[in-house]
């Protein structure tokens, strides 16, 4: 199954945290490295007033991982980054959200596939369209058409920044 990952960082040192995140989803079997996008910087969606821009990138894998195995790969790579769970949507160092999960669709909230708010996202769908043009959102329809009715005016290029491939 293909699997898409977003990262997202708005505290410390967000560009390494984006390359530490990636380095440690892909150190353990079952899931391999297929493509990174670039990376972006993007004001912050949603939370309290005044908090850093976020660093955003989305990660393209193959796996035969059942979903709630990628939810405890993707959580436990959040906690070695020191994530604190407290206001939701507030700043983090790392977020690694599951974006979608070949063509799962669940509603559990534990796990919800595709991620519920991914359709509009312009600061995942941006990335995702660049590494995969086309991606598709079970249930929503095209990366790129849904990208067509948001405003992407919030999320920039940051072309100095180059995720490398996880060894
Ligand atoms: N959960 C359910 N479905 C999923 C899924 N598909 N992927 C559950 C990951 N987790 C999923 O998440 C809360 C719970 O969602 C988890 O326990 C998991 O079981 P969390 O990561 O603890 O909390 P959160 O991230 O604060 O909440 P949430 O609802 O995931 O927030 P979002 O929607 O991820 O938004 N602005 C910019 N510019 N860039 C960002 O990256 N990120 C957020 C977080 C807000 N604003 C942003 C950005
Ligand atoms: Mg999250």
């Amino acid at each position: 199954m293909k699997a898409v990952l977003a990262l997202g960082s708005n505290q410390g040192h967000r560009f390494d945290t984006l390359q530490g995140a990636m380095d440690a989803l892909f150190d353990a079997p079952g899931l391999e490295f297929v493509a990174a996008s670039p990376v972006y910087e993007t004001d912050p969606v949603g939370g309290p007033e005044g908090q850093r821009p976020y660093l955003n990138a989305v990660v393209i894998a193959e796996t035969k991982l059942q979903p709630r195995m990628l939810l405890e790969r993707a959580q436990s790579v959040e906690t070695a980054f020191g994530r604190v769970r407290e206001e939701r949507w507030g700043p983090r160092t790392l977020d690694v959200d599951l974006i979608v999960v070949g063509d799962t669709v669940c509603d559990d909230p534990v796990l919800t596939l595709p991620h519920p708010r991914v359709h509009e996202r312009a600061f995942v769908l941006v990335p995702w369209s660049q590494v995969d043009p086309s991606g598709v959102v079970p249930g929503h329809g095209e990366v790129t058409v849904l990208l067509a009715g948001l405003d992407q005016s919030g999320v920039r290029l940051r072309s100095d920044l180059t995720l490398q491939v996880p060894d």
